[in-house]
């Protein structure tokens, strides 16, 4: 298998792309989309919407090499009986998990706001996991076919960095996948913890992963050999 190599912090990062996979995180309409959710909650969802053109390009380079694209969404059954009663409780919201909310029930899966922006909307062939919590390992099968598929490097977009994308990062590292994080492709309401939040991540010789921006990562990706199918 050839390998190639990220500029990354900090250090560069070596992969080869037949064991590296493209994880879109969160890129819901309730996130991301201004009358959602989010904004609703009083949050500016510019810095997060800036993520979707870099995003995109990366995903279009990632789909035309051939490499394993893999989606999540938070959010939980009509039911609820998955959400956890302290996460409904939890800021005594007015509208909170599961109400009505500006695009349907608040993260309940199959409402509009649930969805991932259209922009970014998964192939058929693409899986799409459903997660209850920020991490995009707990209570999936997001391990399992990372490891049928060989997987072994992440390349990690999506929302928001401190919450689900660092949690999702720190839980892929304990299960030795090795993540890189691009700072273009990751957004967060709150610029201090978008700041803090990569600074970790590559704290202490990559304590928890690799950060880049897609102008480095684009280019190595458009080099490389189409992965067969
Ligand atoms: C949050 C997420 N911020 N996807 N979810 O509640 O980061």
């Amino acid at each position: 298998m050839a390998k190639y190599t990220f500029p990354a912090e900090p250090y560069p990062l070596e992969f080869e792309p037949e064991s590296t996979a493209l994880l879109v995180i969160d890129m819901q309409r309730d996130f991301v989309d201004p009358g959602g959710f989010g904004e609703m909650l009083g949050n500016d969802v510019t810095p997060l919407r800036s993520t979707i053109e870099p995003t995109r390009r990366v995903l279009d380079v990632a789909r035309k090499k051939g490499l394993f694209v893999v989606f999540t969404r938070e959010g939980h059954r009509p039911d609820l009986t998955d959400a956890p009663p302290t996460k409904l409780e939890r800021g005594h919201l007015t509208t909170g998990i599961g109400d009505q909310g500006p695009m349907g029930r608040v993260l309940v899966r199959g409402e509009y706001g649930h969805g991932i922006v259209d922009e970014l909307k998964p192939l058929p062939s693409e899986p799409v996991l459903d997660k209850p919590g920020k991490g995009s390992f707990y209570a999936t099968d997001l391990e399992l076919i990372l490891r049928n598929r060989g997987i072994k490097t992440l390349i990690v977009t999506g929302v928001t960095t401190e919450v689900c994308v660092q949690t999702t990062v720190r839980e892929a590292n304990d299960r030795g996948f090795e993540c890189i994080v691009l700072e273009d492709c990751v957004g967060s309401y709150f610029p201090e913890f978008q700041k803090a939040a990569l600074e970790m991540i590559k704290a202490q010789g990559g304590i928890f992963g690799w950060v880049s921006h897609s102008r480095h990562v684009l280019p190595v990706l458009e080099s490389i050999e189409r992965v067969p199918a």
